[in-house]
Formats: C-alpha cells, sequence, structure tokens
C-alpha cells in the first residue's frame, strides 16, 4: 500500500478539514504551501463560486489540494462536474454517499477520498473505488457521525484494505501518533486550523476556538444532521428548545444564518460556531506552516520518547 504523503505528493500526512464558510483558497493555499493537503470547503455554496476557489487557490500554491463536495448540497452534481473541469488533484466528500459521482472522478484521474462516519460505509466506499476513506469521529465539529475516533478508525482499518485517514479529536502530536497507533495513514485536522492566521474567520470565532474547555462543545441539529458547536446563548436556547418540543420552524429560526453570524460577524451570542471537542487543547493562532512544523517536529520528538520508553520495559 503506497503511503499517503506519495499517493498525494504532499510532505507531511496531515488534510486541512474542510469547513464550510470557513476553508476558501486563503487557508487552503497556506496549508498547502506548508506542505500538509489543503482542501476547499464547496458546503452550500454554488458551482461557479466552487471554480472561482479553485482558480484563486491554483493563483496561491502550485501544490495539490483538493475540494470537499457535500453530498447535502443542491448544486452537488454542478460541483462534481467542475472539479473534473479544474483538473482538481483531490476530492473528499462529506454527509453522505458520493458513490454515484465516483466513476466519473476517477474516469477523470482525480484521487477520491470520502469522509465516512462508519466501517460499513467505508467498504461501500472501497468497492465503489475510492482511493482512501477519512473515518471521522464525533469529537469532530460541524455535522458528525456518531462512533468516537478511538473506537472507528481500527474498526474501519480491519474493513479496509485502502489507506485511512483519522479525523475528530487530533490537534496534537499525541493525537496523531495515537491515531497511527489505531492503523491510520494520515490525519485530518479542522479544528487546529482555525486557529490559523490565515483561516479567514472573525477574530471572536478564533478567540472562542483558543478559549473553550474540553466540555465546551454541545450537539445541536436534528438527529439525521447532528452539529457539533461551542456552547454559547444560541447553543442553550437551541437545546432548550428542544427539550420543549419545539417545533423544526422554531429550530430553525435560530440556526438559519448562524453560521454567517459566527463566522463572518463574528456574533458570540447569536453565531453557530462550529468546532471539535479538542478546542479545549488549542491554545494559540499560529500561522499554518508553524502550526504543520512543529505538529510534526513534536510526532518525531515524541516518537523518540516512545523508543527509549520501549527499551526500558
Ligand atoms: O461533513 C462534515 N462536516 C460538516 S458539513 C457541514 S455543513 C452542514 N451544516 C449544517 C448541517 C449539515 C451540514 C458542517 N460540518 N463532516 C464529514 C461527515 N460526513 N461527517 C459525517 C458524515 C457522513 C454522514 C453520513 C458521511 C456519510 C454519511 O452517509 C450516510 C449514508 O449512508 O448515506
Amino acid at each position: 500500500m503506497k503511503n499517503i504523503t506519495e499517493l498525494l505528493n504532499i510532505k507531511y500526512p496531515i488534510f486541512q478539514g474542510a469547513m464550510a464558510n470557513v476553508s476558501t483558497a486563503e487557508l487552503v493555499s497556506a496549508v498547502s504551501n506548508a506542505g500538509g493537503l489543503g482542501i476547499i470547503a464547496s458546503s452550500g455554496n454554488d458551482a461557479n463560486w466552487v471554480r472561482e476557489q479553485i482558480i484563486k487557490t491554483k493563483q496561491l500554491t502550485d501544490k495539490p489540494f483538493g475540494v470537499n463536495v457535500l453530498m447535502l448540497s443542491p448544486h452537488a452534481k454542478d460541483i462534481a462536474q467542475v472539479v473534473i473541469e479544474e483538473k482538481v488533484a483531490v476530492v473528499t466528500t462529506g454527509a453522505g454517499n458520493p458513490g454515484p459521482y465516483i466513476p466519473a472522478w476517477k474516469e477523470a484521474g482525480i484521487i477520491v477520498i470520502p469522509v465516512i462516519p462508519s466501517a460499513g460505509l467505508a467498504r461501500r466506499m472501497e468497492r465503489a473505488g475510492a482511493d482512501a476513506v477519512i473515518a471521522e469521529g464525533m469529537e469532530a465539529g460541524g455535522h458528525i457521525g456518531k462512533m468516537t475516533t478511538m473506537a472507528l478508525i481500527p474498526q474501519v482499518v480491519d474493513a479496509v484494505s485502502i489507506p485511512v485517514i483519522a479525523a475528530g479529536g487530533i490537534a496534537d502530536a499525541r493525537g496523531v501518533l495515537a491515531a497511527f497507533a489505531l492503523g491510520a495513514k494520515g490525519v485530518q485536522a479542522g479544528t487546529l486550523f482555525l486557529a490559523s492566521n490565515e483561516c479567514p474567520i472573525h477574530e471572536n470565532y478564533k478567540n472562542m476556538v483558543v478559549n473553550a474547555k474540553d466540555t465546551d462543545t454541545v450537539i445541536t441539529g436534528s438527529d439525521q444532521a447532528p452539529v457539533r458547536i461551542i456552547k454559547n446563548k444560541m447553543a442553550v436556547e437551541y437545546l432548550k428548545l428542544v427539550k420543549e418540543g419545539a417545533s423544526f420552524e422554531e429550530l430553525e429560526k435560530l440556526t438559519l444564518g448562524s453560521l454567517y453570524k459566527a463566522v463572518v460577524e463574528g456574533n458570540m451570542e447569536e453565531g453557530s460556531f462550529m468546532a471539535g471537542q479538542i478546542s479545549g487543547l488549542v491554545k494559540e493562532v499560529k500561522p499554518a506552516k508553524e502550526i504543520i512544523d512543529n505538529l510534526f517536529t513534536d510526532v518525531e520528538k515524541l516518537l523518540k520518547g516512545f523508543e527509549i520508553l520501549w527499551k526500558l520495559f
């Protein structure tokens, strides 16, 4: 099995998770230039917007980058075509089964890496022709599945013979090595890159992440689409309304436009600040290159420490 850095022609086995309204050309190119894989989040945007972001990213980096296609999006079909036309190197997918799109992407020479929340879906994706999968635990921010990273990764690794990338709850060298110990061949981090200089979000969002403690995220959204966000006034009200049996319309009144309020306006009370449980570990905002370089220097140090420990046994 090729390792993930060879497969993608990148320096470090780290992906920047595609974050809705956040992962645009600026962050994506910074991560790719630093030797990771930057990934554009198409989220709910239309195909023209995605094409513009691809063109902009190509102007900012000559390194490989990816585009995430959200299966929930009404524009998924058009975006699936744009990534082919623009000869994007890597496509990741989220929030659904990309099976029907995979043959055309493979024919175009695109490396296809779906995000999956279970071993069953990982197996289906391998059969459909995926090159690797990203197994994302429910520690992650945003839309999540039901399994934890710790339980999910080894079961997915045993279920498929393509490389598995671990996501959810990883923001330092300990997390990276834990993921590798579970059999992953790479990691994907979202929250860690929210706290980067190049991340184009409101300062208040970065401060929310940096100031969060371990228990500060909650799960909102519906049973079909649970969403992890940092606890604030909106989240508390949302959960109270759910407990009182509020209707979908009442809940939607709170959440409609709330991601925009977080990302663009930095509205601390009404915004939806998607972030993972590992926010409590992310303590400062740094350039993406420093984040990645430090991370893998720490991985090397930690590995040496393990070797010494092993000899003492
Ligand atoms: O997609 C994500 N995270 C996201 S997408 C997003 S935008 C959004 N906002 C509000 C509500 C919904 C979406 C914010 N964060 N992560 C990847 C991911 N994919 N997590 C879970 C899944 C997933 C779930 C079910 C992938 C496949 C799947 O398939 C079900 C099936 O069998 O079809």
